[in-house]
This record gives C-alpha cells, sequence and structure tokens, in this order.
C-alpha cells in the first residue's frame, strides 16, 4: 500500500483509512513519516480536544459513550482515543472500552482507537498527537481521549488536551488518591459518575471542598457535574459545561496557550523516540570501563551523537 492510497482514505473520511494510518505510526513503519508530513495539519486546530481522566470503573467510557450521542445529534464526527495503561495482552479493558461504546459499532462517523501505553519505546504524546492529527484529517471535529490518570505519561496526555474532565465514582475506594494524586488541579470540569449508588453526594461534597482549598479553581470550576451515564441522567448539563469551559478558554487564551504547550510536548516526544535507538545501539556497542559517573558517559555519548547528526 502506498502512502498516497491512505492520504486518500483519510479525505474520503473512510474510518479503515484511518486506522490503517494510526497502525503505521504505532508500528514505526517507513510510510508513517511520508503520510504525517502530508496531512494538513491546520485541521487539528478546528477540532475540539476532550480528556476524560478518572480511576477504573469510574465510568468514564459509558460516559464517553453518551457523550458520543450528543454530539453525533449535531452531526459532529467523532474520534475517541481510548488510551489503556495495562497489558496489551490481557487487552481486558480495551475490549471493555469497545463494548461500552458498542452502541456507535455500526456508525461510520464514530472511530475508536485504542493505544497501549506500555511496551512503548518513547512517549504517549507523540503517538497519540499523530493520532489526532490523523483523526482531525480524517474529519474528526471531537477527538475524546479517555485515560486512567496514573503515571507521568498519561498526565502529559491530559496536558495534550484542550479541555478535561476528571470522572470519579463512590465505592471505588481510591478517590482520594486520585485527587491527591494532582488530578483534581489539572481538571477542567469535575464529575461524579454513578450519582445513583450511596455516597455520591458526599463525594461530591468532598470533592467540591478539596477544590476549593486548592484556591487554583475559580467558584465556577469547583462546581461538581453529577451523573448517572449508565441511564444518561446529567449529559445535557455535562456538555453545556463543556461548551461554557471551551468559550471561556478561547475568549481568555487559555486554549492557545493550551495547544501551543501541547505541540511542543509533541516534538519534544519525537525527538526522544528518534534519538532512543541510536543510543541504545552506542551504548551495546560502546567498549566502555563502567567506572565513575554514569552521568558523565551519558553526556559523551550525547556529544558523539549530536556530532553524528550534525554531519
Ligand atoms: N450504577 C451505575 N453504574 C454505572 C454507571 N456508569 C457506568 N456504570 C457501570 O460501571 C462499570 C464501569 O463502567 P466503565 O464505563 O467501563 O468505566 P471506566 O473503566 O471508567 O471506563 C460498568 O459496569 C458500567 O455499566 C452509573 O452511572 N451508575
Ligand atoms: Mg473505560
Amino acid at each position: 500500500m502506498k502512502s498516497e492510497d491512505i492520504l486518500k482514505g483519510l479525505r474520503d473520511r473512510d474510518p479503515r483509512g484511518i486506522g490503517r494510518a494510526i497502525s503505521l505510526v504505532e508500528e514505526n513503519d517507513p510510510l508513517a513519516d511520508e503520510i504525517l508530513s502530508s496531512l494538513d495539519h491546520s485541521l487539528i486546530d478546528q477540532t475540539t480536544i476532550l480528556g476524560i481522566t478518572g480511576p477504573p470503573g469510574a465510568g468514564k467510557s459509558t460516559l464517553t459513550d453518551r457523550i458520543i450521542t450528543k454530539y453525533r445529534s449535531q452531526g459532529r464526527r467523532v474520534g475517541v482515543i481510548a488510551v489503556d495503561p495495562s497489558s496489551p495482552i490481557s487487552g481486558g479493558a480495551i475490549l471493555g472500552d469497545r463494548v461500552r461504546m458498542m452502541g456507535h459499532a455500526l456508525d461510520q462517523d464514530v472511530v475508536v482507537r485504542s493505544m497501549a501505553t506500555r511496551g512503548r519505546l518513547g512517549g504517549l504524546c507523540a503517538a497519540a498527537g499523530a493520532a489526532m492529527r490523523i483523526l482531525a484529517a480524517g474529519g474528526c471535529s471531537i477527538i475524546i481521549i479517555e485515560t486512567v490518570g496514573v503515571g507521568q505519561s498519561e498526565m502529559d496526555i491530559i496536558r495534550i488536551a484542550d479541555i478535561t474532565a476528571l470522572v470519579l465514582a463512590p465505592g471505588l475506594g481510591d478517590d482520594i488518591q486520585a485527587m491527591k494524586a494532582g488530578l483534581l488541579e489539572v481538571a477542567d470540569i469535575l464529575i461524579v459518575n454513578k450519582a445513583d449508588c450511596a455516597g455520591a453526594d458526599t463525594l461530591a461534597m468532598d470533592m467540591e471542598s478539596i477544590a476549593r482549598e486548592s484556591g487554583s479553581k475559580d467558584k465556577d470550576k469547583a462546581k461538581v457535574c453529577m451523573t448517572v451515564a449508565s441511564e444518561g441522567k446529567g449529559i445535557d448539563d455535562l456538555i453545556a459545561a463543556i461548551e461554557a469551559v471551551d468559550a471561556s478558554h478561547r475568549e481568555s487564551g487559555e486554549r492557545r496557550t493550551r495547544r501551543d504547550r501541547a505541540y511542543d510536548l509533541e516534538v519534544l516526544d519525537w525527538a526522544l523516540e528518534m534519538i532512543k535507538p541510536s543510543i541504545i545501539e552506542r551504548i551495546n556497542a560502546w567498549d566502555h570501563d563502567r567506572k565513575g559517573a554514569p552521568r558523565r558517559h551519558a553526556a559523551k555519548l550525547l556529544e558523539q551523537e549530536c556530532l553524528r547528526i550534525s554531519e
């Protein structure tokens, strides 16, 4: 297959073409470079990137499914990237996400893509960023990225969204940890899902007071959206909250600031990804004495690598 065929598939908004293009990037295929270079990168600027994060079982996928329905009813094409930190072999959670979004399985205008975090050479921002650019080129105007908010690469991925929603639910036991992990700080929208279950109100009050105490949130942001994703309750209010945050970010310039930061994260990720294999190769081939500070050896290696690149 030629890159021209794949690019045509993207222009034709063929979901299989989109999937193929993302796979090529993930597999580090030589064609990927050609495809990524030829994309219309102005399209990503026209999308809204919504991050949905929170512990496993909180209801992120069920909620995503409802949000997709809403945006589909507005005629928008939706892309979903489900980032899974668990083993790509077990695939358990990924399968769960797929099942939860099954309502849209036959809809050509919903493109769901899973992405594993484990076993990756580089960071997630390069891969997810590339996937988003491909989804945008394939006509998606809303991109939802679902992720369990743990670990640095996951936090980075939250930073590439325009708007981040944190989903918690009563009875998970790790609500407070999730807050302590700083997720509450980065979230623009706080959601207590499973509002039909005992403990939802208490959890909402806890979240509100922690958000207020942290001081970084204005009054509106400390307000919690209550949802019952499994029954579709509270979704309209949630969408209204998302739209309000989006509008305020556009007006204040926050959206541009975040996009710029996200772009730089993508560049950093790509640079690290590109340099890593040759550094590993050098270390393996290097006949060094393993004495003294490893940091110095690293500096020497990098110096040699820079010389090689500039030649
Ligand atoms: N009672 C109740 N269960 C829900 C609600 N939303 C989702 N669930 C269930 O919670 C489980 C985990 O949902 P899922 O969307 O996979 O969570 P995720 O791991 O955060 O993506 C599933 O069995 C859902 O059916 C809700 O509002 N109320
Ligand atoms: Mg899920």
